[in-house]
């Protein structure tokens, strides 16, 4: 491609004139493959409308147009005839530019652990196809997701801000069920997305998989996938439109049963598969989706979010073992695994697939009590612990990513997934609007082997405001934050503080906050300034353990999703 496009930038700088210092593609082509200068020295190489090609304005267009039809006759025909040329030429290289940006494909798999996948230290299953890939590409050991459960950890990834921004603060339920958490609805439609700003530079962009970003329950008129910025979507029973639902079936069934069925009010058209299938069903949907794109010359982004691992468990009956929750939930895990072969492979096999595609896998949130494991570390879903917010992550790109880093770990660069957006815009080339402001970081030089720094600002979490209690736990802490390798858990208003030092213990087993207790002040006045910036949920009565909490919604639904003017009112102050 780039042999290409060095031959077609020739014929243009002779017919148009232009200054080759200002537009060869050659040269944002070098930018593009060293993202490190891509944030703000050549903002023409990373947003550049496809009529205006290789960095060359319409003024220089409407000159070369119109420059040779001023000669005799006889060179107006030879005008012509290099006008054609042109024409044609820009055609081809508006298509190759588009094609040569880079396809990126989100891995984000539900409930699994840190320490699930075999190349993350599993011994009790194995993971031949994700542990290929991080042969070929990078693991991260010190990515984390923006919160420890389902829907706020997907918000934070599709928005690249902290998902309180939005309330979603919890798993979004049934509509009284946000509602007494002080929750949306469903993420308001005017929340950034990345797949909607790729899509706004050329980008097909197609959404794979769960969703639970609106549309779920009894909560059956929130936007289609398609609104948040998707050409294409295929989800579960947790989105709207096009859907797989679940056949199940165990040992000893002699037909199939349903699950989910009520989600066929969400919309449709409904494929019912067996749930062990599942997460093939929405490799194949990504696999046409690429093909078509391929074909129309655009470069692709697309979400596969598949539902495995999530509980409950339905590995193939073969497969079924002694039944165990462990077990079930091992012999899922192998099952995706084995499923995303066929998309691994056909992007590793087809070369220019393989040399312009960035995989990213990694997991939405830490794994269910009793059935995945996340390590080392304290805790799983649902918890500020480690378990709850630290995840796996995989980037592979043998095009794009530095291949002497090719089967390495990095284990100093601390990151988070709202980090993503900005970093997955800018391997685009693409400029964030001008009136979005991420709370995520642009760290492309750490995603593609460059560079073994951490994002700068510090990571902040409020746990979800059903979960003060999870799986058994006692008291969970309200609120965390990590800075440097200072990790800080403490109530809503600063009490009960847990100090750990991550780079010593990152099993955050000794609480060292009795002997610091001026770094805990400053942290505490970091953590809580953060929480007092972000809308407020119901965590704090929720947790009041006062049984008689009378909720209130005193206006309308606002048609965004966000119940303006729900309140709370504790039924026993009025007394
Ligand atoms: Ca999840």
């Amino acid at each position: 491609m780039r042999t290409l496009l060095t031959r077609l930038a020739v014929p243009w700088s002779g017919i148009l004139r232009s200054n080759p210092a200002s537009s060869p593609v050659v040269s944002c082509r070098a930018r593009r493959s060293n993202p490190e200068i891509l944030p703000a020295d050549r903002p023409e190489c990373r947003d550049r409308p496809t009529g205006e090609i290789s960095g060359l304005g319409p003024r220089a267009r409407l000159s070369a147009a119109s420059s040779p039809l001023d000669a005799h006759p006889r060179s107006s025909a030879a005008a012509w005839l290099r006008l054609c040329c042109f024409c044609f030429l820009a055609l081809l290289c508006v298509k190759a530019l588009a094609a040569s940006r880079p396809n990126i494909v989100l891995i984000y798999v539900d409930d699994m652990g840190w320490g699930d996948f075999s190349c993350f230290g599993n011994r009790d299953a194995s993971t031949p196809q994700v542990d290929r890939l991080a042969a070929e590409g990078i693991r991260f050991t010190q990515f984390y997701v923006n919160a420890p459960i389902c829907s706020p950890s997907r918000c934070a990834v599709a928005t690249g801000q902290y998902p309180q921004r939005w309330r979603i603060t919890s798993y979004l339920s049934n509509r009284a069920d946000n509602d007494r958490r002080g929750m949306a609805q469903w993420l308001d439609p005017k929340a950034p997305v990345l797949a909607r700003i790729l899509r706004q530079h050329g980008y097909a962009t197609g959404h794979f998989g769960k969703w639970h970003l609106g549309g779920q329950r009894d909560v059956d008129d929130a936007p289609p996938i398609g609104e948040y910025g998707f050409d294409e979507t295929l989800t579960n029973f947790e989105g709207m439109g096009a859907k797989l639902l679940p056949l199940t079936l165990k040992p000893g069934d002699a037909q199939p049963g349903r699950i989910w069925a009520d989600a066929e009010r969400l919309g449709g058209p409904v494929t019912w598969m067996q749930r062990s299938e599942i997460t093939g069903g929405f490799v194949k949907a990504a696999l046409d989706f690429i093909n078509r794109a391929v074909a129309d010359g655009k470069p692709f982004y697309i979400n596969l979010w598949p539902d495995d691992v999530h509980s409950p468990y339905w590995p193939p009956v073969a497969k079924w073992g002694d039944g165990s929750k462990r077990g079930l939930y091992l012999a899922v895990l192998e099952e995706m695994d084995r499923q995303f072969g066929r998309l691994f492979d056909h992007i590793r096999n087809t070369p220019a697939l393989r040399d312009n595609t960035l995989i990213l896998l990694c997991s939405d949130n830490g794994p269910e009590a009793g059935a995945g494991s996340a390590g080392p570390f304290r805790g799983g879903k649902a918890t500020l612990y480690e378990g709850g917010t630290r995840s796996p992550l995989v980037v592979w790109g043998p095009g794009l990513v530095a291949q002497d880093k090719a089967g390495t770990r990095n284990e100093t660069s601390v990151f988070a997934a709202f980090d993503l957006p900005p970093s997955l815009l800018a391997v685009a080339g693409v400029a964030a609007p001008a009136d979005v402001a991420f709370d995520g970081e642009n760290v492309v030089p750490v995603l593609l082997g460059q560079s073994a720094a951490s994002r700068t600002a510090p990571l902040f979490w409020r746990r979800p405001p059903d979960r003060k209690r999870a799986y058994g736990s006692g008291r969970l802490p309200d609120l965390s934050m990590r800075e440097g390798n200072w990790k800080l858990l403490c109530e809503y208003d600063g009490t009960r503080p847990q100090l750990y030092d991550l780079g010593a213990d990152p099993g955050e087993s000794v609480n060292r906050a009795p002997e610091q207790p001026e770094l805990v002040a400053q942290l505490t006045r970091k953590l809580l300034g953060w929480n007092r910036t972000m809308p407020p949920d119901t965590g704090p009565v929720l947790a009041s353990g006062k049984p008689n909490v009378l909720f209130i919604a005193i206006e309308d639904r606002h048609p965004d999703g966000i119940s303006l003017g729900s309140q709370l009112r504790d039924a026993s102050a009025k007394r």
